[in-house]
């Protein structure tokens, strides 16, 4: 039986991600009836595309949900926190992109190649919660080793583009490049210091711990994502003057002992990563090479040497698509096959 054709609302439709959940919906042919760009009272009354219509944004506010069957969110957490409720109260499901519902015990955190199982219990709040970039592209390649080796810790630092914060700093890394090669003053307004020529070791808010919000989430989202409180997570994160597709190098301290050449032929074989690695020809993971596509690219994976069960890798991929559009829209997949 064909799946049934839903009505779709995209909230934070003019935004950097937004952007990107439309172009997969379109690309993926999701079963649409009718769709709906929302976006702040500034973008309201602007024209949209969706395939071959023009869609008009308007302003999101609680009303904007009947008859609406599923609502993908990437407007914000406190818009989310607002609104997403608003939403599953006229029997909207959500699933949101911001960290406001994440940690909810009675939301799921999903990504559909580790615990698709887990979208069965968006009836407790009627949301759905889609993780952070950096820890989607990191827990695909490594939940498959989980399953067969038992990883026991995992020490991450990554490599972030500017397109995770938005719009906004998308143009300031642009126009701050420029400035400064033409020796011109740009002062910085979305990020605290310089960006570009720079790395910053801030990504979101610092904690009373001393660790940033984004390195917290990596630890906690990890946990709950492979079902295993037993998983050791210490993250580093760091902004770094790429506009798209986030990096990482991650090290990870396995139970069970497994050569770098058993990792390559296990993530060989599992879906939706792609194994980008032959030194000798100097091939491993770009961010240049991960924009624009949907797999995990996953290099440079070597044995490490100085304990005795431990590998090294280093992982890129998409922080808009994977990261954000592409795994929020694999999720509404899910639901409108198996549940609507
Ligand atoms: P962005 O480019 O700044 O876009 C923000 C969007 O939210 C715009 O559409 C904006 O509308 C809308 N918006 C802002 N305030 C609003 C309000 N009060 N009411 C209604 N709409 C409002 O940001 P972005 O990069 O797309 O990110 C947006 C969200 O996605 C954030 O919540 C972020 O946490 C989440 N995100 C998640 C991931 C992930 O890891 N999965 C990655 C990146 C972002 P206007 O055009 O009218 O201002
Ligand atoms: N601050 O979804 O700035 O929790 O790159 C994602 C990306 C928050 C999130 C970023 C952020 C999130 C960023």
């Amino acid at each position: 039986m064909p799946t049934k054709k839903l009505n779709i609302a995209v909230a934070g439709a003019t935004g950097a991600v937004g952007n990107q959940m439309i172009a997969c919906l379109e690309e993926r042919s999701f079963p649409v009836n009718q769709i709906k760009f929302l976006a702040s009272h500034r973008s309201a009354g602007r024209e949209l595309k969706f395939n071959d219509q023009q869609i008009v944004v308007e302003e999101l506010r609680e009303n904007s949900f009947k008859g609406v069957d599923i609502a993908i969110f990437s407007a914000g957490g406190g818009t989310s926190k607002k609104f997403a409720p608003c939403a599953a109260a006229d029997g909207c499901v959500v699933v949101d992109n911001s960290s406001a519902w994440r940690m909810d015990a009675e939301v799921p955190l999903v990504v559909p190649e580790v615990n698709p199982g887990a979208i069965a219990r968006y009836t407790q709040k009627g949301i759905i919660a889609n993780p952070n970039c950096s820890t989607i592209q990191m827990v695909v390649p490594l939940y498959a080793i989980h399953r067969k080796y038992k990883i026991k810790r995992i020490v991450v630092s990554t490599y972030q583009a500017v397109s995770g914060t938005g719009q906004k700093a998308i143009e300031e890394l642009d126009n701050q490049t420029r400035a400064i090669l033409a020796d011109e003053k740009y002062a910085s307004k979305v990020y605290p210091h310089q960006i570009a020529f720079n790395c910053l070791p801030h990504i979101d808010v610092f904690l009373e711990n001393g660790y940033t919000k984004e390195e917290m989430k990596m630890v906690n989202e990890t946990r709950k994502i492979m079902e295993d409180d037993t998983i050791q997570v210490t993250a580093t994160t760091v902004r770094v003057p790429v506009f798209y597709s986030h990096s990482e190098s991650i090290n990870l301290e396995t139970q069970e002992h497994v050569s770098a050449e058993e990792i390559k032929a296990l993530l060989r074989e599992t879906s939706g990563v792609q194994v980008v690695d032959n030194p000798s020809a100097d091939i491993y993971p770009l961010a240049t090479d991960a924009a624009g596509q949907d797999d995990i690219l996953v290099g440079r994976i070597r044995d490490d040497e100085s304990i005795p069960n431990g590998i090294n890798l280093w992982v890129t991929a998409d922080n808009i698509r994977k990261g954000a559009a592409t795994n929020a829209v694999q999720i509404a997949e899910i639901l409108a096959k198996d549940y609507l």
